[in-house]
């Protein structure tokens, strides 16, 4: 997702003169991170991306069920990127002659019209009605303006970047901006083995590293910073006892660093990290209180065949 420039720079001074220094992992995806982004879905370790796909591929026809919505309705599907994982879903509904909009949100027009080309390719009989802006500002217009039930899907374990009051928050958002009746279909990575997880995030690779270290070369490039990426190695960990994997950049040596036109230097001592992502693995008790706390009952939870990975639909 792209950002307006002095927002993140804002964030970036705040994040970077913090006594713990962090950065939002929401500015991992620039058009180059978003490349890398893709690159870590295709590797074999990273497990969350072939476990929704065979999720939505396998049981297309019981999320289909569970739904039990009138005709028309409406597929809203948040952040669609490339719409790869969505596609199987679709391609299912279209097949049983199902009527119903999809409507993808994203906020970068670039994405969206990529995504509607392929889409009017592969799928001639969709009906895609795209649309570009803020999650919340188009999710608030459609709930004025649409009066058929909806689909929310917030796929791919997005909510495990959320840190827990975050999470909350969004999850209050989803709700505000539902109908009675509309439903959410969230995908959420789930705690497991922690070598699995592990190996997930610490590649052997090393294109997670590079998807950390392209934040350092985006402030390079659009704040003017000049941070030296050799200087700066990838460290992340897993908690089992409360299923976060935490992701850092380190400093590897003591150094400065200037942003371009502003008085504001960073100091990294040697050792010294920047916290740069949160990926949170829920267990259901959890995400039964996630569902409880913003208004949601879990209704549905579909699991792939190892139980990695869950789209639990969340009913209003
Ligand atoms: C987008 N999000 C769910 C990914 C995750 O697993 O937390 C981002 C990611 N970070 C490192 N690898 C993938």
């Amino acid at each position: 997702m792209k950002n307006m420039p002095n927002t993140f720079k804002k964030d970036v001074i705040v994040g970077l003169s913090a006594k713990e220094k962090y950065l939002s992992s929401k500015y991992f995806y620039d058009d180059e991170g978003s490349r890398i982004f893709k690159e870590i879905m295709e590797m074999a370790e990273y497990y969350l991306s072939d476990c929704e796909y065979e999720i939505l591929a396998t049981q297309a026809d019981k999320i289909f069920e569970s739904l039990a919505f009138d005709q028309p309705f409406n597929i809203i599907e948040l952040g669609a990127g490339d719409g790869a994982k969505t596609f199987k879903l679709l391609e299912f509904l279209l097949s049983k002659g199902v009527n119903f909009d999809y409507i993808p949100i994203d906020i970068s027009q670039e994405a969206m019209n990529m995504l509607s080309q392929q889409l009017q390719k592969n799928l001639p009989s969709l009906k895609i009605k795209p649309a570009v802006g803020d999650y919340f500002e188009v999710l608030g217009q459609l709930k004025k303006t649409n009066k058929h039930q909806s689909l929310l899907l917030f796929l791919g374990g997005n909510i495990g970047n959320y840190p827990k009051e975050e999470a909350f928050r969004l999850m209050d958002l989803f709700n505000q901006s539902m109908k009675a009746g509309d439903k959410l279909l969230m995908g959420i990575d789930l705690q497991k083995n922690p070598q699995v997880i592990y190996q997930a995030y610490s590649d052997p690779h090393g294109i997670t590293k590079r998807f950390n270290l392209n934040l350092l070369k985006r402030m390079n490039r659009e704040l003017g910073a000049n941070f030296n990426l050799n200087e700066f190695d990838f460290y992340c960990y897993y908690n089992p006892r409360n299923g976060e994997l935490l992701s850092y950049l380190v400093s590897l040596s003591d150094q400065e660093v200037r942003l371009a036109n502003t008085d504001f230097s960073f100091h990294f001592a040697k050792d010294e990290l920047i916290w740069t992502e949160q990926s949170k693995k829920y267990s259901f008790k959890e995400i039964d209180m996630l569902a409880k706390h913003s208004g949601f009952e879990v209704s549905h939870r579909f699991m792939d065949s190892k139980r990695y990975f869950t789209d639990s639909l969340f009913v209003k």
